[in-house]
This record gives C-alpha cells, structure tokens and sequence, in this order.
C-alpha cells in the first residue's frame, strides 16, 4: 500500500506547486491549486500502474476489455485518494498548508462521457475489477464535447456544449506512441494468391487513434488498471503532403474536419436509436482501434494467437460495440492467417454481450448500403457469419422460413446488430433477473430457444465506494461503530447492521445523519436554485433521464392532485414534503422535454402559493450528473423507482438510494424486484400493475385511458388542469401532454397505475411520523443494499463469464 505521511505529502505538494507554477501556494489559484493535487497523484500512482502492468504481462493472466461507448466516471480526486487509502492524510496535510481538500475536489469537472445507466454501470466495473484484482481494462471513446450541459432558462431545457477538456485533465496520459489506423470506405480487391483469398481493401480513408490512458485505482490493494479513450486524428502525411503540398486545401481541411468529428461529441440520445453514420463510424474507429491494439499487445508479448481466447476475455456493453466481433474475425482471417473455423471459434470464446433494453426503438440497425460503404471488408465478414448462420438454422428448422427470417442478422436491408452480438458471443446476459427472464421468453426467445445455454442473468451492482464511503462519509462511520469495518473489502457483511434495526440509538443515529446530509442538500439548491426547503420535510427524489417509461409524469400528476387537495383543505394533515426532480431529456424528445417544462410551471405555482407553501415544495435541480447525485442521494427519504413494469432493465440509481437509507417507492420493474425480495414487502412501497397485467395489455389490448381517467374525480381535475391554463398562461403548453395521456392511449399506463400509487404514498405519511419506525425500515434497507455492490455483479462475471483469474488479494 501507498505509505505516504503528513510531512513528507506536503513537502512533495510544495515541490510540486512550484515546479508547475514557479511560485508560492499562497499565492496560486484554486485551479491551481487542483491541478497541483491531480499531478501529485497521479505521479504517486505511477510506480503501482507500471507494476500493476508488469505483473499482468509475467503471471500471463486472462486481460478482460470491457468495450464500451460510454464511461461515466464523474469526479476522480476524491475517490481516488480513498482507494489509495491517503485522503485523511492529505486533508489533514493540505489543510496545515492552508488549502482545503473539499473546496478542490468540488473544482473537479466531472468526465461525463456517458448518457445515464449504461455508462455509469461502466464506470462502477471499471472501479470493482481494480479493487477484486481483476486484470481488466476499459476501452472506450475520448469525446472531446460529453453529455451536454443543461440549463432551465425560464422553465425549458437549454443544451450547452460539455467542454470538459477546458482545463485539460490531469488524469490522462496520451499515448502518442501507441496509435492505430482504422479504415474507413474504398474498396476491396480480392485476389486468388496460390489458392488462396486475399483481400486487399484499398482507396480507403485512413484515421489515426490516439489512445489516453486513465489509471483505475484499486481499493488499497496496489492494483492500477487502465482505461483506454481513443481519439480521432488525421493521418499526418495524409494531411499534410498528399493534399496539402498539392494545394488541395479544402480537401485536405475537409478531411481533418471529417476526421476529427469522429471523437466530437458524445450522442445524447439513450432511448432512440437513429441510424446516423457518424454513430456507425464512432463504433467502428473504437472498436478497430481496440482490437488492434490488444492483438498488438498479446503478440508482443509472446502469445500465440491460436491461444488468444485462452488469454483475453472481451465485454460488449450493450449493441454499440458488436463489430468487435466482424473486427477480430477480420484480423484472424486478413492478418493472421487463420482458417474461417479457427477464427470463429476464437472469436465466440472471446466476446461476451450484455443486452440493456427490451425498448424495440432502442434496438440498433443499420442500413446495408451505408454499412457496406462506410466498411466493406466488415460487411463482408457478417455477410458470411450470416450465410453460415442461417445454413445452420435451415438445418433446425428446415422449411420455417418466417423464423429463419426473423432470426436473421441481414434481413429487410438492414444489419441487426443484437443478432451478430448473440450469434458471435458465447455469453448473453440481462441486467436484472425480471429483465433476463423477459429477454429469453419474450424479445429474444427464438435466439433463447436456438441458444439456452448462451443465455444468463447479472443483476447490475454499484461500487460501494463512491456511493458510500465516499459520498455518505457519517453513514461509513455508523456501520463502522455498529459492524466493524469488514463491510469495506465485504459489502454482503452489511447484513450484520439488520441487527441494530431495533436499537433506539442507532435509530436515532440514522435520523441524524440523514437530517445532517439534507441540511447539506438545503444549502446547495439554496445555492442553485435558490429555492428555501425545509430539511424537516420528507425529501422526495425522482432523479434519473427523462423518458416516458420512467413516468416523471405520474410523478408530477400526483404533486398535482395534492396540491389541488391542500387548496380544496388548507387542515389535510400532511407531512410536509419536498419533492425533488433532476434529469435531462435528449435534445429532440419532445414529450421529456415537456413534461421538464411542466415540472418547472408546478413548481413555480406552487412555491409561490402562499397557502401551501410551508407544506410543499417542488425544486428541479439543473444539469444531473455524477458528482450532483453523490450530493443528492445520501439526502434522500423517498427514492422514486416507479417505471412502467417490464420497462426498466434493471435501474441502479435504486440500489444507491437504499443503499443510502432511503425507502423506495417502486413498481415491481428492474431490479425494483431483487430489492423487494431482499428487504422484504414490509420494508418498500411497492404498486401498480404487475408483470402479467402489462403483457397482457401489449398482448391482448384493453387498456382505455379515458375510462380510467372519467372514473376518478382527481384524475379528471389534474389532466384538466393541463389544458385549461391553470399552470401556463398558454393554454395549449401542455395540450400534448393530455392528448398523449388520454387521446393516445398512454401506453405507459400512467392513469391506470394512479390511484394505486396516491395510496402507497399515503402509507409513506402514516410511516415517516413514526420516526423510529421509518429508520428501522431504513436500516433493514441498509443492511440488505450489499449484496448490490458491482464487487458483486462482477466476481458473477468474472467466474461466470470471463473465466478470470483474481490476484485474490482481498478475498
Ligand atoms: C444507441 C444508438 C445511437 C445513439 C445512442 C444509443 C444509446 C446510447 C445509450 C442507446 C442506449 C444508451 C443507454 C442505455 C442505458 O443507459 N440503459 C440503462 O442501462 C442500465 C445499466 O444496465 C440499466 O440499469 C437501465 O435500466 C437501462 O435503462
């Protein structure tokens, strides 16, 4: 472990300061100060990285890449210094040198090249492989511009560009010596050389990847993995001589342009998938770049390429990276020589694929004409996987063309990319038990029934470490007094805590802690929003993307009603309670972005309504993010998981929250499931329609909006109250609202699953009261969150699916 005392950390951040800024600390900026710590760091990980790297190579150890377009990592200072296990002692030491730790790590940008999910997951692998000791690398894009940021500017969601590179980043190292080519359009030339294809692909564009390495701290076990970020640039003589030196000067701008928005910006869009082929290109050039690379590094090694699958392990999150597989068999059979047979059987031991969503708008494919275009060897390969493929099924299902058809990874003029991810992967699995078993017998069943054994379940997991030890440090300290401290290498040890659920003081303990981390919260969308709550409220959070399926809308329906019920009985006897939205919308999302619109004009009339003001507060903080949630969710009462069911994969913000003492108020979705299952239906608010219920309205129709809403007096005033001016001047502003609710039919069930869930919020009143009752459900919710943790989910992959070797230092 990193030994490093008082004294000697602040003579090295001294030397430090003024090496980078030739003058005192007194006199440097914050700015300045930040980046002093950041280099400090990251030059004392340094020796453990190499070290790390050096192992691996020796002891030949299985390498996992975890192929992802998105990495949410969110803020890296803090955490890192708690891995290394020196935080206390460089806020102790900082703070003799006048400088105040916090006040830094709140100058950290948070690297937000992720959408939501997905990308987060990423991010908490990253962190758990380095901590179990698990050689694994994370390979992914360095976008110059990530998720954008949003501002409210009077009630709307302005976009503006995520500049995050402003101030450069400290915890990136380019590796100028380590690019790869990937090559996009011409042509391919096959020629018969002795009996032999050989494929010559030429008059392509060529593109340098750069790759920047961000070292992956373990938690204090000398472990440093790495992160790869590749970015486009162009091919020097390409630029500079060919075009250039010939005067062709627009050509030669044309083609840096074309070449550099390759690693522009990061795509906004989490639910709908558009087939634009800038997105196609950014796969292609981090997943060529990629496989290029490990290849080049296996070899340089020693390793004998027929061997490769016994050595590297490689994770599709999700669709976006599925050309790995065409990638490697392009390279096995082009460069290396090897037989079609050998290739394949390579290339399934390697891949494995995670699938994210059953939203059918969500699935990728892309048309033949731009795929066979923009990389004609690659379509070429899945041509012949797919001709092998559908061989292989006429012999199963000999005659069945409508199942051959449907099952077919080039059917209709398109490339199905979950197919070539199933067919080319050895492993398939859901995020969530509900979200597994729905995939095998529903989206995906004709692939499940062809392929059982492929087929299986990793309920997501979050590190405990950031959301946590680091971002609820009262909360560590509590278990630490009442469990010891082995829940920090051992997360499932956190069960000992149930023990305490009846113990007064620790009840008490935890009334305090989360009273201390709302007045935090308070302060804050005092800051941002300008918004006064009272932290004696209930904090009622929906913080998540915004998507119709998520039913922020039945969220803000229900704040509606109650606020109409406090106007009609200014004496209800309510809790008070504020309720807390974050979250962004894609740019082009319509709906999302209304119903933001329409939480912002709630919130606006009843924050000002004098009458209810002391019961009720509606706040929408800005711009989500990583290091925003580590503020928010320790702050949390009430932790909103109320997705249509069957619609969420999993959901992980759930497993935080409770993680963090909240109760959840959830529909039986996702993950949702596991939680209930673990803490018990006595220790969640759990409504709405059931699994069985939802299919069965997809399945058989039924389901009538208008009836559900004429049928109950509080629904017809609240969607009333969206068209007749009550929240905008403009009566029309949420019009589209109403018509999607009622004349669309909502096929997210929002009225239906109404009243069921004003009478779970109803039991949140009568409980919260009782506050020696609420922290004993909060404590048993605790106790229960670690078997949540990613250390979890991912000792399930590593034995499950990788076949990984651990340096079992923790264990
Ligand atoms: C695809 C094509 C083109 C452009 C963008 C995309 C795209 C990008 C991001 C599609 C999907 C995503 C992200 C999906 C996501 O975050 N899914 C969430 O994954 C979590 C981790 O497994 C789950 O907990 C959530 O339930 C799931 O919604």
């Amino acid at each position: 472990m990193l030994q490093i005392d008082k004294n000697s950390f602040k003579k090295d951040y001294k030397k430090k300061f003024l090496e980078m800024h030739g003058t005192d600390i007194a006199l440097g900026s914050e700015q300045r100060k930040y980046e002093t710590l950041g280099v400090l760091i990251r030059d004392y990980v340094a020796g453990m990285w190499l070290d790390t790297t050096k192992k691996y190579n020796i002891n030949k150890d299985k390498q996992v890449y975890y192929f992802s377009m998105e990495f949410l990592l969110g803020r890296l200072l803090g955490n890192t210094l708690l891995n290394l296990g020196i935080r206390e002692v460089c806020k102790e030491a900082l703070a003799e040198l006048d400088v105040d730790l916090e006040k830094l790590e709140d100058l950290e940008q948070d690297q937000g090249l992720g959408n939501g999910g997905l990308g987060r997951l990423a991010a908490c692998f990253l962190d758990s492989m380095a901590s179990l000791g698990i050689p694994g690398n994370g390979c992914g894009i360095r976008y110059k511009y990530g998720f954008f940021e949003q501002k409210i500017i009077d009630g709307y969601q302005v976009e503006t560009p995520d500049n995050w590179l402003r101030n450069g980043n400290v915890w990136e190292i380019r590796k100028s010596d380590k690019g790869e080519i990937v090559k996009f359009g011409g042509e391919i030339k096959v020629e018969d050389v002795g009996g032999k294809l050989v494929f010559n692909h030429i008059n392509y564009e060529p593109v340098l990847a750069v790759p920047y390495d961000t070292p992956v701290v373990g938690f204090e076990n000398d472990v440093v993995n790495t992160l790869r970020l590749w970015s486009a640039e162009p091919v020097a003589n390409e630029f500079d001589y060919s075009s250039f030196s010939r005067g062709d000067f627009l050509k030669a701008i044309e083609y840096k342009n074309s070449v550099e928005a390759i690693s522009q910006v990061l795509y906004p869009d989490d639910s709908f998938y558009e087939g634009k082929k800038l997105r196609l290109k950014q796969q292609y050039f981090f997943v060529s770049a990629g496989v290029q690379s490990i290849i080049r590094h296996y070899k340089a090694n020693g390793g004998d390429i027929k061997k490769i699958d016994e050595r590297i392990a490689i994770h599709i999150n999700d669709t976006h990276p599925t050309l790995v597989i065409p990638e490697l068999m392009r390279i096995l059979l082009d460069e290396e020589g090897l037989s079609w047979q050998d290739a394949w059987r390579i290339t399934k031991n390697i891949c494995a694929y995670t699938n994210h969503t059953i939203l059918a708008e969500a699935l990728e494919k892309w048309p033949v004409d731009m795929f066979r275009s923009l990389l004609p060897r690659i379509f070429m390969i899945i041509e012949e996987i797919n001709e092998r493929f559908c061989a292989d099924l006429w012999n199963k299902y000999t005659g069945q063309w409508d199942k051959i058809h449907r099952m077919s990874i080039i059917a209709d003029d398109y490339v199905k990319m979950a197919h070539l991810a199933i067919v080319g992967s050895h492993s398939i699995n859901g995020v969530a038990k509900l979200h597994t078993e729905i995939l095998k017998k529903q989206e995906m069943s004709d692939f499940y029934y062809y392929y059982p054994r492929k087929f299986n379940n990793k309920t997501n997991g979050i590190t405990h470490r950031r959301w946590l030890l680091k971002s609820n440090p009262k909360l560590t300290e509590l278990l630490k007094d009442t469990i010891g401290p082995s829940f920090i290498k051992h997360p499932i040890d956190m069960e000992d805590f149930e023990a305490f659920k009846d113990d007064r003081a620790v009840q008490e303990s935890l009334y305090k802690i989360k009273r201390e981390n709302k007045e935090k919260l308070a302060d804050i969308i005092y800051k941002n929003q300008g918004i006064e709550v009272n932290p004696d409220s209930i904090f009622d959070v929906h913080v998540k993307r915004f998507h119709a399926y998520k039913r922020q809308s039945l969220n803000i329906l229900r704040i509606m009603n109650l606020y109409n019920e406090l106007l009609e009985n200014p004496n209800k006897d309510i809790v008070p309670r504020t309720f807390i939205f974050a979250g962004k919308s894609a740019p082009g999302y319509y709906l999302a972005k209304k119903t933001i619109e329409l939480i912002n004009a709630v919130a606006d009339k009843v924050n000002n309504d004098p009458l209810v003001k002391d019961k009720i507060k509606v706040v929408f903080m800005e711009n989500y993010r990583v290091s925003l949630a580590e503020s928010i969710i320790p702050a949390t009462d009430l932790s909103e998981q109320i997705s249509t069911t069957t619609k969420e994969a999993s959901g992980t913000s759930n497993m935080k929250f409770m993680m963090n003492g909240a109760l959840t108020m959830a529909t039986l979705d996702g993950a949702n499931v596991e939680i209930r299952d673990e803490v018990g239906d006595d220790n969640i608010f759990i409504f709405g329609l059931t699994e069985r219920e939802v299919l069965d309205y997809y399945k058989h129709g039924g389901y009538n909006a208008w009836e559900v809403c004429n049928s109950d007096l509080r629904l017809k005033k609240v969607t009333n109250d969206l068209i007749n001016g009550r929240y905008s001047s403009d009566k029309d502003k949420f019009r589209s609202l109403y018509e999607h609710l009622l004349t669309y039919n909502d096929e997210f069930f929002v009225l239906k699953d109404f009243d069921s869930y004003l009478k779970a919020q109803e039991k949140v009143d009568v409980i919260y009261k009782n506050m020696h009752q609420w922290q004993k459900m909060a404590a048993v919710n605790i106790a229960h969150s670690g078997i949540f943790s990613s250390d979890r989910t991912i000792t399930e992959y590593a034995t499950g699916i990788w076949g990984s070797g651990f340096l079992y230092k923790n264990l």
